[in-house]
């Protein structure tokens, strides 16, 4: 869909992927919305409309706003970006345009740790190939075979130990499972023992949790070196990016032995999953829900309006991302 009004007093906003209520009704008569669902829709507006637009609220991770969408729009000021990851958001473009990007941390952190907890238990005990057992009837000639996998006598490496990994972590103690992580720097304020070498931590535990952005930086950090030191005990679950693991790496690890089992969330080419992984039986596949409840995706939603509302009010927007700090407003 394409569409809006305009009227030179009020700032017109773009809301660019799918839309949903807080968005559409979050904003006063003082503002004019324009629409675009996809990138197709966004490369049809017309110049006149595009000219005018000064605030883009990007609502979903499969929406690229890379240079070339931002380009489209001389007037932008702002990005209002739906969920913590922004590897979406070409932010260095932004920067060097003076548009600021924000993003939606804090307000999805304990929904996307339960999820990393409860895909972790999932993997490990095999919910859902019990689940299946039982649905088929198999449970009234045998019980369901004990499995091997169990959280007792697990060491988790937590990859990634901001905001996402120390909840998960908080989790973890709870459920009395020792916790190291990888990051680059260690994190502050955090008792855990950091390994700075991915490797050397992946050698030192059997189960890895991955929680660290998407983007070049991290691009297929957990490959197949890693899987290889992970062991056969190995479990992996990635609620962080798809473009974070190696995913023909993974399918070769499971099928062999190399690691005992995995549980994702997110995939390399969303929502298309590899027939080869959705094949296998030791794996849990997620459809990218780690913040999809009603009540976090709409904090996240009324934070991607506040941003605005805040910005065009004259003050700082709430959540700025690292890359375009805003000083002095
Ligand atoms: P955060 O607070 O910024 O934490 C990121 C962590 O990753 C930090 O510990 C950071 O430490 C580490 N890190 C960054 N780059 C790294 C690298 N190259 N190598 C090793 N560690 C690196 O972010 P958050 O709020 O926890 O969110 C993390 C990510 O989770 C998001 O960016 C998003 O992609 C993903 N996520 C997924 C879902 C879902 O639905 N599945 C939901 C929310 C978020 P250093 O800077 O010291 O390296
Ligand atoms: C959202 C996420 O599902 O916040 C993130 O980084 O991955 C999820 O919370 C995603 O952003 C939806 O676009």
């Amino acid at each position: 869909m394409v569409g809006g009004n305009s009227s030179s007093d009020k700032v017109d906003l773009l809301i660019y992927g799918p839309s949903r209520p807080i968005l559409e009704n979050g904003f006063s008569d003082q503002f004019v919305l324009h629409s675009a669902e996809t990138r197709h829709d966004l490369e049809r507006l017309t110049p006149a409309t595009s000219d005018k637009i000064r605030g883009i609220a990007v609502t979903y991770h499969t929406v690229p706003a890379d240079k070339r969408a931002l380009a489209l729009f001389p007037n932008l000021e702002i990005v209002a970006s739906f969920g913590v990851g922004y590897d979406h958001v070409d932010s260095t473009y932004a920067r060097e345009h003076n548009i600021i990007v924000t993003n939606t941390p804090d307000v999805l952190t304990e929904e996307v740790a339960d999820v990393a907890l409860g895909l972790l238990i999932a993997t490990v005990r095999e919910f859902v190939k019990a689940d299946r057992y039982l649905r088929s009837g198999l449970w009234t000639s045998q019980n369901y075979p004990l499995s091997v996998g169990s959280l007792r006598d697990r060491n988790v490496g937590i990859v990634g130990m901001g905001r996402i990994g120390q909840a998960i972590a908080r989790r973890l103690d709870g459920c009395r499972v020792p916790v190291v992580y990888h990051s680059r720097k260690p994190a502050n304020a955090v008792s855990y023992t950091h390994y700075p070498d991915l490797i050397e931590m992946a050698k030192a535990v059997d189960t890895l949790i991955v929680i660290v952005p998407g983007g070049a930086g991290t691009a297929k950090m957990i490959n197949a070196e890693v899987m290889k030191a992970l062991g056969p005990r190995g479990v992996i679950i990635n609620v962080a990016r798809g473009s974070v693991l190696d995913e023909p790496a993974l399918i070769a690890a499971l099928k062999s032995g190399t690691i005992l089992a995995a549980g994702l969330d997110v995939f390399e080419k969303e929502p298309n999953v590899p027939d080869e992984l959705r094949a296998l039986q030791n794996v849990v596949l997620l459809p990218h829900i780690g913040s999809a409840s009603v009540v976090t995706r709409n904090a996240m939603d009324q934070l991607v309006v506040d941003n605005l509302k805040a910005w065009f009010a004259g003050k700082p927007p709430l959540t700025p991302v690292v890359e375009t700090p805003v000083k002095g407003r």
